[in-house]
């Protein structure tokens, strides 16, 4: 592998505060997952790596709601979250936990580095407070009216509504999520990040140096930010669950949650290193390592300012190569929400449609909010399933095998003479992954996968054209017939290898069918994968119909579980 290039690919790493859902899927783990799936097939050296997020006031919040401790809350949930990504066939090389003891030591020596090399500016000012509980209250534990789009429930860190990162004191009108009650000020000591310091250095960075190949949400977020100037930023929270500051006498303090995940992507890395007996440390300090963030649009600032200012304050990393951050997904018409249950959950679609993984992560992809929000409906996931999966890459793909089957004894016929017809669909073949690998390397996987299904549907259209089936009954149609049915079982072959990092159950069935090994990317380059005389497997069906009332029942699930029924 040694001129092949290193990517270090992350997927935010989710709360574990809850399960996933669609929109998790589509906005960062299907992306992700297509990235290295293709960038391994290419044989580039990747490591996908990916974690719960375990702390922060999420948590904390969900255990007072249910009345255990934050420990019994990710216990639970990085259990079933790390299930469900298995499931969906998310392929990191390795899922960690932001508890885990080796995180914590990396954060706090990541900490501890900063403070020596003089990084941070340490502050007491007044902080809310909530005297009812007897408590400092931070980021998610305060509500109030967000000045930027005067939503009401705009949080102390972050209105979710327009994206804008705040601090608590921004809030009007600012009230406990806890005892709902009014706030008072209290004095405490804080750590802060001097992101204004690194203002003109991240300008450079991100708007000044070629970014031609990241996202134009993304910079154009990167540049509103930089635009209004930055200012230092708490890296410490009066917090019992956390990572503790390292430093002695600070009891009571610990890390914030923002300050410690994105490590977590290194110590996923180290973990993953030691598993593994590999050394962890070109994925993160060799400056030819493509390091790659895959992430929702509402961390970008996080991961374009923040984490890049740390790893540029720390000095021993590498930065980010791009920051692939998609929009939201919308569900049939409404913004996904947890609290209202208005969410399609991964644990339970697999029990409504098992191993039907890959029609929705086609569905997530090809309707993918890769420029701006989008939707997801039932009924467009039954018209996708119905009249692409099944109408399309389905049915070629078993025409082909029933008709070797029926007419060749499950042989792959030879190829003769070749005529027009054969020359365009070749010439598409040949094209396809080239296509494919432009869109993917750009991140735009909508368009990728579309090419790929346009193969498909040019095969349906080649077998339409040409109707070997009445051929093969004719005197002279035989080796006319053989020559058709061979180029598409190379057609056949190749789907097997571009919709991989798409839909890999799909692509293992089909290499299963044709029983052939499973080719890489790399073997595109040449049309025949396939000899002549190859025995093929019996065929069985890639994809079946979903029926209306089936879709019915999953509208008026969605409708009555919701809150607002
Ligand atoms: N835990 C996920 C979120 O905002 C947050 C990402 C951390 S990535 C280092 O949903
Ligand atoms: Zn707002």
């Amino acid at each position: 592998m040694s001129d092949s290039s290193r990517f270090t690919i992350t997927a935010a790493l989710p709360y574990a505060n809850g399960p996933i859902h669609i929109g998790h899927l589509a906005g960062v783990y299907i992306p992700a997952d297509i990235f290295a799936r293709y960038n391994r097939s290419v044989g580039n050296n990747v490591l996908f790596v990916c974690g719960s997020d375990e702390h922060g006031v999420p948590i904390t919040i969900k255990a007072k709601q249910n009345k255990i401790t934050p420990k019994e809350v990710v216990d639970k949930y990085h259990a079933l979250i790390k299930n469900s990504f298995e499931q969906f066939g998310v392929s990191f090389d390795y899922y960690s936990r932001t508890s885990n003891k080796i995180h914590h030591e990396i954060s706090k020596d990541f900490f501890t580095q900063l403070h020596k090399k003089k990084q941070f500016i340490e502050k007491t000012s007044k902080q809310y407070f909530d005297n009812i509980e007897n408590t400092f209250l931070a980021d998610r534990y305060i509500q109030g009216e967000c000045p930027i789009c005067n939503n009401d429930s705009a949080y102390g860190d972050q209105c979710e509504k327009c994206g804008t990162s705040l601090d608590p004191s921004e809030l009007k009108n600012p009230r406990s999520v806890l005892s709902g009650g009014e706030l008072i000020q209290k004095e405490t000591k804080h750590w802060y990040l001097p992101l204004n310091k690194y203002e003109n250095w991240l300008k450079e960075w991100i708007l000044n140096s070629k970014k031609e190949d990241w996202k134009s949400n993304v910079i154009g977020q990167c540049r509103s930010w930089l635009e209004a100037g930055l200012k230092p930023r708490a890296v410490t929270r009066d917090l019992d669950w956390g990572i503790k500051v390292p430093i002695e006498g600070e009891d009571g303090k610990v890390l914030y949650v923002w300050f410690d995940a994105p490590i977590g992507y290194i110590s996923a890395t180290r973990e993953w290193s030691i598993e593994n007996k590999v050394d962890w440390k070109p994925y993160w300090k060799d400056p030819k390592t493509k390091l790659i963030h895959f992430i929702g649009k509402d961390n970008i600032v996080f991961h374009c300012i923040i984490f890049p200012t740390m790893l540029k304050a720390h000095g021993d990393y590498i930065l980010p190569n791009n920051v692939p951050a998609n929009e939201f997904l919308n569900l049939e018409g409404q913004k996904i929400s947890t609290s209202r249950n208005w969410a399609v959950w991964l644990h339970e679609y697999l029990k409504n449609f098992p191993d039907q993984q890959d029609v929705l992560r086609y569905t997530l992809c090809i309707n993918a909010p890769e420029n701006k929000d989008n939707d997801f409906t039932w009924k467009d996931f039954q018209a996708r399933n119905n009249n692409e999966l099944v109408a399309i890459l389905g049915n070629f793909i078993n025409r082909v095998l029933v008709l070797c089957h029926k007419y060749w004894d499950g042989k792959t016929p030879e190829r003769h003479a070749i005529e027009i017809d054969d020359k365009t669909i070749l010439k598409e073949l040949e094209n396809t992954h080239k296509i494919v690998s432009q869109h993917i390397k750009n991140y735009k996987f909508r368009f990728a996968l579309q090419t790929i299904m346009d193969l498909a549907r040019a095969g349906n259209k080649y077998l339409a054209d040409t109707e070997p089936w009445k051929l093969f009954k004719t005197s002279t149609g035989q080796e006319r017939t053989e020559t058709i049915l061979n180029i598409a079982i190379q057609i056949t072959a190749h789907l097997s290898v571009l919709c991989e990092p798409f839909l890999p159950f799909t692509a293992k069935k089909i290499t299963k069918m044709l029983n052939i090994k499973a080719y890489k990317w790399g073997d595109l380059s040449s049309i025949d994968l396939i000899k002549p005389q190859h025995t093929l497997n019996m065929p069985s069906l890639l994809f079946s119909r979903i029926e209306d009332d089936t879709i019915e029942k999953e509208i008026q699930r969605l409708k009555s579980l919701s809150q607002e029924n």
